[in-house]
């Protein structure tokens, strides 16, 4: 007997794969776990009927030949069914994803592409297989919840035309949207004015936090969803809502970031729990039960981590060129023509004393000027960064201050220099490695 099953904690991804997958093999059996999540469950609520699916505990793992698993690629995902495990001679077929997993498949289409369906997709594409207006609706509800509406950075151009493929399919944009995007309920209103309430900011390596701390009793349907708000509300880099059930002395930490940046998922996966980039969630017990103490753990994971992702220092432009403070104005003119910039810093005795920019040149009122120093026209309101900083960070003083280079800095010297090109190709990764 053949089985699909996919990952605990089901999403629509995950059922779609197992509906889209049951296509290819028509004589499996669809086994689905009991945890799903809320919205999933929802759909299921009026679908059910549609699709045979059983549960774990209805699979005889005697009888099971070939585990199909979809959305998932580790054993430790899997739910129940613990005797396919020990079976030398199960045959496994992997559908996902995500790449790597611990479970030597006999076939594996495992590929980094946005969404599980995409692959499915590829195959009911080539071997002609129809999908009915139902499953294409659910297929594309898994495509664009793991893809952010095609939004994230894992998205793929087969990602997009798979979109293109399931819209010809008659996928039904309303029905989807009443799931995907679920109205808020009065108890997920509560919360989030409890939210705000006791929200505090902070800044730590240049990220804009915001923490807040809410008593839960018991389960809360998307919460997540709530975050998400609160961090688009909050307008900060990451948020973090920390919810404590006391009655069971456990706290969940839910995080919420944006695509670049800081990677919520990597954090929470430091203290035991997972995520992607852009979200991450945790679950911690009663010993480490304090907000404080909490928000200081965060910080500092924040603060560490920062020496492993990229710093000005990695982007910056060096050696810089610079001028001393009595350099005429004629000359930094011609330097600046013969160099094809647009500013660069003046020192006096090697430290920083201001920025000269063709901007300033139209300060000068008479031609005779040119023979004026420097000093006399430079900008010295002096915007510096220090090398530890964050990319982001300099982005974020660029706009503040309206200018386009920043002296970096280590110990008073100035070490380089960060312009908009500089920003511009981190971004665009175009960074050499
Ligand atoms: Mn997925």
């Amino acid at each position: 007997m053949k089985i699909i099953t996919t990952h605990k904690g089901a999403d629509f991804d995950a059922l779609a794969s197992v509906v889209a997958a049951s296509l290819v093999y028509p004589d499996a059996m669809l086994v689905l776990p009991k945890s799903i999540n809320p919205n999933v469950k929802a759909f299921l609520a009026i679908h059910k009927d549609l699709f045979d699916l059983k549960s774990p505990k209805d699979v005889d793992c005697e009888d099971v030949d070939t585990l199909i698993l979809v959305d998932a690629c580790t054993w430790n995902r899997v739910e129940g069914l613990k005797g396919l495990r020990k079976k030398e001679d199960l045959k496994i077929i992997i559908w996902d994803h995500h790449t790597g997993g611990d479970m030597n498949p006999a076939i594996q289409y495992q590929e980094k592409v946005g969404a599980a369906v995409t692959l499915i997709a590829r195959e009911l594409k080539e071997k002609r297989i129809l999908i009915t207006p139902m499953i294409a609706t659910l297929m594309l509800m898994g495509l664009y919840e793991d893809t952010g509406n095609l939004s994230f950075s894992t998205t793929t151009v087969e990602d997009a035309s798979t979109c293109v493929y399931l819209l010809e399919r008659k996928a039904d944009l309303s029905v989807l949207n009443s799931f995907l995007r679920p109205a808020y309920g009065e108890m997920q209103k509560r919360i989030l004015f409890e939210m705000l309430k006791s929200s505090k900011r902070k800044k730590v390596n240049g990220y804009k936090l915001a923490f807040c701390k809410v008593d839960v009793d018991g389960h809360v349907g998307n919460l997540s969803v709530v975050v998400n708000m609160y961090r688009d509300l909050e307008n900060v880099d990451a948020a973090f809502g920390l919810f404590f059930e006391s009655k069971k002395d456990k706290c969940v930490i839910i995080g919420r970031g944006r695509e670049e940046g800081l990677d919520i998922g990597k954090l929470m996966r430091n203290i035991g729990g997972g995520g992607h980039p852009g979200a991450g969630s945790t679950m911690l017990k009663s010993e480490f039960l304090d907000y404080q103490g909490i928000t200081e753990l965060i910080s500092e994971l924040i603060r560490g981590d920062q020496k492993s992702s990229v710093q000005l220092g990695d982007i910056m432009s060096f050696p810089v060129f610079t001028v001393p403070d009595d350099t005429t104005m004629e000359a930094v003119a011609l330097i600046l023509r013969d160099k094809g910039c647009t500013g660069v810093p003046v020192v006096k005795k090697k430290v920083l004393v201001g920025v000269i920019s063709r901007k300033d040149f139209k300060k000068m009122r008479k031609d005779i000027h040119m023979k004026s120093p420097v000093k006399a026209y430079m900008s010295t309101e002096v915007v510096s960064i220090s090398a530890d900083k964050s990319p982001w960070e300099a982005i974020r003083l660029m706009m503040k201050h309206d200018i386009g280079r920043i002296p970096v800095i280590k110990n008073d010297d100035i070490i380089g220099i960060v312009t908009r090109t500089d920003a511009m190709r981190y971004y665009y990764n175009l960074l050499p490695d």
